[in-house]
Parts: C-alpha cells; sequence; structure tokens
C-alpha cells in the first residue's frame, strides 16, 4: 500500500488498512470558512448520511477529550489524526493547522484503502510557498489561480505577487491604483488565496525611482492601503537589482520601519512585513560600505529580510545561514532561484528539486521558490520545495520528483519523465548554476561513445537504441495527449525539439550500422537526414521564441546532444577516410567568443544566429569599473557591418567608448550615433576585436540591455 501525501507527513502510525466506508456523518466544530469549502469539495449529498462513518473535524479550542488533545502537536499549523474503525477525527493546533488536516484527511479517503491509526504532522519552515519575481511575461490570471489552488493541496502557506514587469509593481507606476480590471483580479486571487489558506503577500518594487521624502513614503502608504482594500494583509517591499539613492540602508530601513508602525501596527491584521534588500546575496555584499549590518541594527526586528544564498542563484547550506543570520540578526527569509529561467529562456527546467541541505529549518523564517515564466511546467519543482518546507529531514528529492510528475500528468506520467529527465540542466549560463541531466542515461552514453571511438563492438547498442525509441514516443505520447492540455501548450516547443533530437540519435545509429555493413547508401541517406534534422532544429529554435530575450529553444542539451553530435561527427569522419568521401562534419558550435574583465559578465554566454553575434545578458545592474571593458573575440578577423549596444539609463553612454582592433593591442576608436537610446557604430575594416570601455574615473553603475554584432 503507497501512501502519497505530498507533503510527507512527519509522524505517521498505521497499524492496518481497510476499505474506505461509502458514507460519512461529517462535524466541524469550527467555522472556518476555508475549510468548510474544502470539506465541500469531498463531502457532498450522494456520499454523507446521518448514519455514516462518524468523521469529526476541529480546532484545540473546541471540546475534544484530553486524550486526544494531548496529541495534538504545539507547532504551528500543526494537527493530528486518530482514525479507528468506528470513527475519524482531525484536531488542528490552529485554523491553518485544521485546514491541513482535513488536506491530508481528504488524501487518505480518496486512496483506495483506508489507513487506521495515528498521523502528527507540522511543517518544518513558517513561510513557505513561491515568490513570482521573475522577469518576463507575468503569469497569466488563469494561471493564478491554478498555482494557489495548487498550493492549497500542497500545504505551501505563501505567494509573493512580485512579478518583476507588471508595471504596478514596480518604477514609476508603484505609485499609482491598478487599473480597475487588473485590481478586479488581483481581488479574486486573493479571495482565491483565502480558500486555500495562502497569504497572497503584495511586494512592491519602488527602489528605481524612490525619492526618500514624505511625499513618496505617503505615496506608498497609500498604496497599501489601495491594496488593502482589494484584501492584501501581506506585504514585501523588493530593493533588488536597483542602483543609486534608492540603495541606501538606512533610508531602506527607515521606510519600512515607518510602514510598520503607520500600517502593520495600525491595521492589526497585517502579518510582518517582508523585504528585500540590495546586497540579496553574499557574491554582492560589499563588507565595507556596512550595508547588511546597517539593516540588522536599524530594521524593526519584525521586519523578514530574503536571502537568495552565496550567489545569485545558490542552493542553501548551513554555512549560509550562519553567515547571513550573523550579520541581519534575524533568520533570512530564503528566496532560491529555483526553477527561475529567465536567464537561460531556451531551457526548460523539469527537473527535481534539490541541492539545499537538510539541517537549516530552524535558520530560516521562510523559504520561497522563485519560479519559471511557465506556470505549469514549474509546478514539478514546486511540488519539492513544498515537500522540502515541510519536512525537511525526510525529504527525498528523487521520489518526490516521481510524485510530482504523476500529479501534474497522471495518465502520462511515464512519457512525461522521460522528457523531464533529459531537461533539467541550465546549459553554462552567467549565474554558474547547473543541474544534473539525463542522469540514468549518462553512463550509457559515455560507454557507447568510447566503444564507437575504440571502434569495438557496442556492447549497450540495444540500451542506446531504446532511450532514442523513447524519446521519439514520448514526444509523441505527449503532443497528441489531453492528460494537462495547460502544461502541453507550454511544453510544446521543446517537445517538437525533443522528438527531432530523438529521430536523429536513431538515424546516428543507422550510420553506424550501414558503415559496419560498408553500405555507402544507406550511411549517406542517414547522414542526410541528420543535416535536415538539424536544420529543422534550428528553424525551430529562432522561431519558437515567445518574446526577444529569449534565446532559442534547447532541450537535451547535457547528454543527449552532445553524444549524438559527437557519434555523428566520429562516424562521418570515419566513412570519409574509409571511402575516400569529403562530407562535412557540422559542428553546431559558436567560434566566437565574449571578450570582457567585468566581473559580473565574464561567464555570460554568445549566441551566434545567421551573422548576427550576441551576448547573452544579465538582468542584473552591472558594476563597470574604471578601465574595465565588453565585447566580442571574433575567431578571426571579420568584416563587421554594425555594432549596436544599449545601457540603462542611458546617460552612461558620455563614459563608454567603442572601439575595434585586430591583435587586441592596437585599438582605433569607432565613430557612434544614439538611435531609439541605443549606440550604434559602423566599421569598415576587419576586426578580430570589439570592446566598449569605461573611460570614467569612477565606476559605472547600469543595466545592460543589449549588445549586437552585425557580421557581413
Ligand atoms: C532577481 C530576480 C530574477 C533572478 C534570476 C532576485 C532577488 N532578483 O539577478 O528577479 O528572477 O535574479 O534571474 C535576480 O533574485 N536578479
Amino acid at each position: 500500500q503507497e501512501l502519497v501525501v505530498n507533503p510527507q507527513p512527519q509522524q505517521l502510525s498505521i497499524s492496518k488498512y481497510t476499505s474506505v466506508p461509502s458514507h460519512f456523518k461529517v462535524e466541524q466544530k469550527n467555522a472556518d470558512p476555508a475549510t468548510k469549502h474544502l470539506l465541500s469539495t469531498f463531502f457532498t449529498s450522494d456520499n454523507t448520511a446521518s448514519d455514516g462513518f462518524s468523521v469529526t473535524i476541529g480546532e484545540r479550542k473546541d471540546k475534544f477529550s484530553r486524550k486526544l488533545l494531548k496529541k495534538v502537536p504545539e507547532n504551528p499549523e500543526g494537527y493530528y489524526i486518530h482514525s479507528s474503525d468506528k470513527a475519524i477525527t482531525v484536531i488542528g493546533n490552529d485554523v491553518r493547522g485544521t485546514y491541513y488536516g482535513v488536506r491530508t484527511l481528504i488524501a487518505l479517503l480518496q486512496a483506495d484503502q483506508m489507513p487506521l491509526g495515528e498521523i502528527t504532522d507540522y511543517p518544518d519552515v513558517t513561510a513557505r510557498g513561491v515568490v513570482e519575481g521573475f522577469y518576463g511575461a507575468p503569469w497569466s490570471f488563469e494561471h493564478r489561480m491554478r498555482q494557489i489552488d495548487f498550493y492549497g493541496e500542497n500545504k505551501l502557506n505563501t505567494y509573493i505577487y512580485g512579478p518583476k514587469d507588471d508595471p504596478y509593481h514596480s518604477s514609476p507606476n508603484w505609485r499609482k491604483a491598478y487599473p480597475e480590471d487588473e485590481a478586479a483580479q488581483l481581488k479574486k486571487l486573493i479571495d482565491r488565496a483565502n480558500l486555500n489558506h495562502v497569504d497572497f503577500v503584495w511586494a512592491v518594487h519602488p527602489g528605481k525611482d524612490i525619492k526618500w521624502t514624505e511625499e513618496d513614503r505617503t505615496a506608498l502608504l497609500r498604496k497599501f492601503e489601495m491594496m488593502y482594500d482589494l484584501g492584501v494583509r501581506s506585504y514585501a517591499v523588493f530593493f533588488d537589482d536597483i542602483s543609486g539613492e534608492g540603495t541606501n540602508p538606512s533610508q531602506q530601513a527607515n521606510l519600512l520601519n515607518y510602514l510598520h508602525t503607520n500600517f502593520v501596527k495600525v491595521k492589526k491584521d497585517v502579518t510582518p512585513l517582508i523585504m528585500c534588500p540590495t546586497e540579496y546575496n553574499k557574491s554582492w555584499s560589499k563588507p565595507e560600505g556596512g550595508y547588511l549590518e546597517t539593516l540588522g541594527k536599524e530594521l524593526d526586528p519584525s521586519v523578514r529580510i530574503m536571502w537568495t544564498g552565496n550567489r545569485v542563484v545558490a542552493d542553501i547550506d548551513k554555512e549560509t545561514m550562519d553567515w547571513i543570520n550573523n550579520k541581519i540578526q534575524r533568520e533570512a527569509f530564503i528566496w532560491w532561484n529555483f526553477p527561475v529561467s529567465d536567464y537561460v529562456r531556451d531551457h526548460l527546467l523539469l527537473g527535481p528539486a534539490y541541492g539545499n541541505t537538510k539541517d537549516i529549518a530552524k535558520d530560516v523564517s521562510g523559504f520561497v521558490s522563485n519560479p519559471m515564466e511557465h506556470a505549469e511546467s514549474s509546478k514539478i519543482a514546486i511540488y519539492g520545495v513544498a515537500n522540502y518546507t515541510w519536512n525537511m529531514a525526510g525529504y527525498q528529492p528523487e521520489q518526490s520528483w516521481q510524485n510530482a510528475l504523476k500529479v501534474v500528468m497522471p495518465e502520462n506520467a511515464a512519457a512525461l519523465e522521460i522528457f523531464a529527465s533529459h531537461n533539467s540542466d541550465l546549459g553554462p549560463n552567467g549565474h554558474l548554476y547547473r543541474r544534473d541531466e539525463s542522469v540514468k542515461f549518462k553512463p550509457e552514453a559515455e560507454a557507447f561513445l568510447k566503444q564507437l571511438k575504440a571502434n569495438q563492438p557496442i556492447a549497450n547498442l540495444d540500451l542506446v537504441t531504446n532511450e532514442f525509441n523513447a524519446m521519439v514516443e514520448a514526444s509523441y505520447i505527449l503532443l497528441n495527449s489531453t492528460d494537462n492540455p495547460v502544461l502541453l501548450e507550454e511544453m510544446r516547443p521543446w517537445l517538437r525539439q525533443f522528438k527531432l533530437l530523438g529521430q536523429s540519435g536513431l538515424a546516428m545509429l543507422n550510420m553506424h550500422k550501414a558503415l559496419q555493413a560498408k553500405n555507402t547508401t544507406d550511411f549517406e541517406r542517414s547522414y542526410q537526414a541528420i543535416k535536415a534534422m538539424k536544420a529543422e532544429m534550428y528553424t525551430n529554435d529562432r522561431k519558437d521564441n515567445q518574446n526577444p530575450y529569449q534565446p532559442g529553444v534547447k532541450t537535451g542539451t547535457l547528454v543527449v546532444t552532445p553524444l549524438i553530435d559527437e557519434a555523428f561527427a566520429h562516424l562521418t569522419a570515419t566513412y570519409n577516410k574509409a571511402f575516400d568521401k569529403n562530407l562535412e562534419i557540422v559542428a553546431s558550435y559558436n567560434p566566437h567568443k565574449l571578450y570582457t574583465n567585468v566581473e559580473q559578465l565574464k561567464h555570460q554566454t554568445a549566441t551566434l544566429k545567421d551573422r548576427t553575434l550576441t551576448m547573452n545578458v544579465p538582468l542584473e545592474v552591472i558594476r563597470f569599473e574604471p578601465k574595465t571593458y565588453f565585447g566580442f573575440e571574433l575567431k578571426e578577423a571579420a568584416q563587421v557591418k554594425s555594432i549596436v549596444f544599449k545601457l540603462s539609463p542611458a546617460t552612461s553612454y558620455e563614459h563608454l567608448a567603442l572601439e575595434v582592433s585586430t591583435n587586441g593591442s592596437d585599438w582605433t576608436s569607432v565613430k557612434t550615433e544614439v538611435k531609439d537610446d541605443a549606440v550604434r557604430g559602423a566599421v569598415n575594416s576587419e576586426v578580430k576585436y570589439i570592446r566598449i570601455s569605461n573611460t570614467a574615473s569612477k565606476t559605472l553603475e547600469a543595466k545592460l540591455e543589449h549588445v549586437k554584432v552585425e557580421l557581413k
């Protein structure tokens, strides 16, 4: 008997399983409307009767026997369930505990068999959930509704609303009221959150243009009041990714303290404030400035401070927590930047949520995941986060991931597993964050290549063939599935690529077979087929982009694609030699490199599409120290049509110089003009190096919007 209750309960003692009664008599002793509503979704006139199986639900303060009450955990949001062959009792330690008890109860009654025994359960982490805090298209209203239900189902209690691209969240419109239709939708979301016992935390991001004046703090208070009228009872203020005056820690603390005194304390039903600092990760903290210590000292102790870890994107461990908690004199509220993909929009991150250690439950005041702009796909990771934050010691990432796949796609979970297992790494990226991918297949891929290159018989040929077949079949199943259309809509572009990738794997195996059999006709047909599939993938890569920031649609990039590419190149070379042919050995890599000494840009990647070379720019504010530069080093000197770059604010341009060189030591400056807020320069000779340098004597802080080189 497998009992899947997510999150996994803390203590479960089951003596036996029996059949689930057909009729129930339900008594709810407390009056919580959310619990009542939840009960009504399961107990209907069809399965209730006055002589039904007794189910009693209530709270610690309601009337229960002392024997039972003694068993109720004293942890916030905890509950106790006792089930015998005569009756089931659910007692919550508080209102939310009762609600969660009912969530578990319903899961028990929905299983094939009902367990008899006891469950004692409570969460390890106080605030658990999601921060919609990414750049790019904010989630739609429908997606948010589905998300909030999902949080309730998985006992997550926090949804922080902070999409970077909502103009009423950030500058300059944070001061203004939401337009009527948007306000109406927000209200519906808040009602839905209440129904799921989720705290809807409305976040504001005012730091780009806030003045530390009476006028602006009153504006913020007024906005808080408007949101209060829509039903908001939890608030956050974000100061991430800004530069200039807004970054002053004493002023930030002042503002938060002002809101605490004049809003939170006055309202009485508003939860403690949450703030995201400007130095929100260790690699950005400048010890000499004492930013974090100032916040720690000056911020009211009730204010919770967010933290992403040792870097922008990082997994959290005990050391991380000790370091930050000591500075801010409170338990940090973790903003986990996974599975967010706004800096690698060509990838889908469908792997398990892993990497955070299991010993930090007591060191955090909250733990929220920043997801992908693909809401439904993000549920796979969020499910894991729900499990991890509720029951850390018992968390098993792989098992939790398997369960998540079944929850998001009950019918086609097996096909989804194949797809997800090959779509989890991010590829090289500026944040240096990587994930495992193709875990089970990786040793097979390695063994295959080794044998192939050594001209040995391939012992695991069947296994590899099987995996490519599985990829193609899973793609067909998923592309035509009606299991979860919302999820499929998001995954479709990647599924199309995945199918082609699997097919190109099979064609590669055919090349191998034909080579063994010395069948040149078959070899060349499969060779041509792979080239055609590559061309189709390349087209998809360009046309399936949802927005201009997405650098393509990539799948299986860590193990499967390199395996096929390497084998293809090896087989073609061997064939050319054996039959004295000259088939082209295509390599789909970008030969050009970034050229920079700016710390935050060193690990960025460059993309070449047709004849345009671009840098995949970071989303955060960049610090260009004096004499630093950024640009490209071309593989060989080449004719360049134009160079375009854009930074904001545009005032940065006075201090930036565009130069080109053929050898990296003699530089020629390029004449530029500003058009549409971007700088454009034209070159009339061959160049190998292109750089844009900071010529000012002080550090320049700005966002890099794009850098593009058009090659002739
Ligand atoms: C932003 C966030 C973004 C994430 C990943 C924080 C606190 N802020 O670099 O909006 O989604 O990184 O790109 C961030 O993480 N800035």
